[in-house]
């Protein structure tokens, strides 16, 4: 079923140049880039974006990490497009994702883990609201 998830590139993959080839996989895995904007979050856009992991030990990291300096934010359309974008990332541990995935090619730290996408389809209604109008999606 068509569907439509959200990206973002941390400031990691930005400030190493890794952009053109996270947006290469994804389009020559089929996805079809709907909407992308280069801006760095506000913390309390960050605060909004990572909720459920509030009081958690490695909640203050992850704020300072994405707020660090200018990120790209993306929704990406296609096929199960949540599922196949988190399989195309690899897991959450750069360490523990296999070879061959986004974290598993490029990165170790597990805060500054490159790139984020939407979980679920109920996530990605969450958080694409965050960071784009529904006028700017439907263009
Ligand atoms: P994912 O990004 O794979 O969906 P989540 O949603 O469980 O993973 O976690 C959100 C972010 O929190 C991760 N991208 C990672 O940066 C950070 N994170 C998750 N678990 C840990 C952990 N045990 N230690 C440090 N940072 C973590």
């Amino acid at each position: 079923m068509q569907e439509r998830t959200f990206v973002i590139l941390k400031p990691s993959c930005v400030n190493r140049g890794l952009m053109g080839e996270v947006i290469a996989r994804f389009e020559r895995k089929g996805l079809r880039l709907v909407q992308a904007k280069v801006k760095r979050v506000t913390e309390e856009e960050a605060k909004r974006l990572y909720s459920v992991h509030e009081g958690k030990p490695f909640f203050n990291d992850l704020i300072r990490v994405i707020t660090s300096s200018r990120v790209m934010l993306m929704v990406w359309e296609g096929r199960d497009a949540v599922a196949v974008v988190r399989k195309l990332i690899g897991a959450t541990d750069p360490v523990k994702a296999e070879p061959g995935t986004i974290r598993g090619d490029y990165g170790l730290d597990i805060t500054d883990n490159l790139i984020h996408a939407s979980d679920s389809r109920e996530s990605y209604e969450r958080e694409h609201r965050i960071f784009f109008t529904e006028e700017e999606l439907n263009q």
